[in-house]
């Protein structure tokens, strides 16, 4: 048995997910870290529960992944969602900790590189984040690359997001992405979008302005063997945006708290995310949840085209 049957072997359908796959209902991957270390409680259970049931007002059926108790789970009950938000230590699992939180039957948070790879096993082409993890400012010294980039350019998942957060080198992540073969696609802009704030100053490399056309190109790249994900780049709505401008000093200043703290490793993107929330007194939390929303309902329109 090679490696992906044997991961493949650890999944546990929820009901839900499991008869939508058999009838060929549109499915939408949710990851988990988004709700264990990217917001706090009580918000991040009642932003995950919204999101579902955002994609289910669309027609299509959530699947929230994580790890628990040795398996991956693929669409969660609502009290394994409860016992996930709730549980102290949980661990954030990109590729690199998939292994061990199975092994030891931690619970683990999947990032956007693990859920792709989650997703794709079980037979879901289409997943909806807030924001990927990219190039972090300053990796010429650090080596700080998301292992996000690198799943973008093997599995072959399309990842609805608002983008790359301002915190990220946003330019570095776009060549990254290029040179891993990652389509990346503004939806209905010109401007590559920036969570919280619709315009980062770049070009999108592409744009599409429907589910349609966007669901047309996916079905085109399924021919092509050995093709990677697609980036999706769904800009936040304007009336819950933060224009960058002024998301621009409250970045620079959570990254130099971050740097004071010697916060290193796989914990400077939580960190942050804690350090602007406090410094935008809560509204960079509003935002995220609006722009995630906004994500789930694009992604299940887009599901619905693959069906
Ligand atoms: N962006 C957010 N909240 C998050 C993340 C990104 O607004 O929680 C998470 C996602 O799961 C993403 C991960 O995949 O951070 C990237 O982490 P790293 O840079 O360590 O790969
Ligand atoms: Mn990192």
């Amino acid at each position: 048995m090679n490696n992906s049957a044997a991961l493949k072997d650890l999944i546990v359908y929820s009901n839900e997910v499991r008869e939508a796959l058999a009838v060929g209902k549109p499915v939408v991957a949710l990851e988990s870290t988004i709700i264990t270390h990217g917001m706090p409680f009580p918000r991040n259970v009642e932003t995950a529960r919204q999101v579902e049931s955002d994609i289910r007002a669309e027609g299509a059926v959530p699947a929230t992944i994580a790890l628990m108790d040795g398996k991956v789970m693929v669409g969660l009950s609502d009290a394994d969602l409860d016992r996930l938000a709730q549980a102290e230590n949980v661990m954030k699992c990109s590729r690199a900790d998939l292994t061990f939180a199975i092994a030891t039957g931690q619970y683990g948070a999947t990032t956007v590189a693990a859920t792709m790879m989650a997703a794709h096993l079980a037979g879901v082409k289409v997943f909806a984040t807030g924001g990927i993890g990219g190039v972090h400012k300053g990796a010429e010294e650090s080596f700080d690359i998301s292992a996000d980039l690198d799943e973008l350019g093997r599995t072959p998942v399309c990842v609805v997001s608002a983008g790359a957060k301002a915190l990220l080198d946003i330019p570095k992540t776009l060549e990254v992405l290029e040179t891993k073969g990652v389509p990346v696609i503004a939806y209905a802009t010109e401007e590559l979008p920036a969570f919280w704030s619709r315009e980062s100053g770049l070009d999108a490399p592409y744009s599409l302005n429907s589910a349609e056309e966007i669901g047309s190109l996916l079905k085109m790249r399924e021919n092509f063997a050995g093709h990677g994900g697609v980036l999706i780049a769904n800009p936040v709505p304007e009336a819950d945006q933060i224009p960058r401008a002024e998301m621009n000093g409250y970045i620079d200043a959570a990254i130099r708290k971050a740097e004071t703290e010697g916060v290193k490793g796989k914990d400077v993107t939580p960190f942050v995310l804690g350090a602007i929330l406090e410094l935008t007194d809560g509204r960079s939390l509003d935002t995220n949840i609006a722009l995630v929303r906004n994500n789930a309902r694009l992604a299940a329109r887009i599901a619905a085209e693959l069906v």
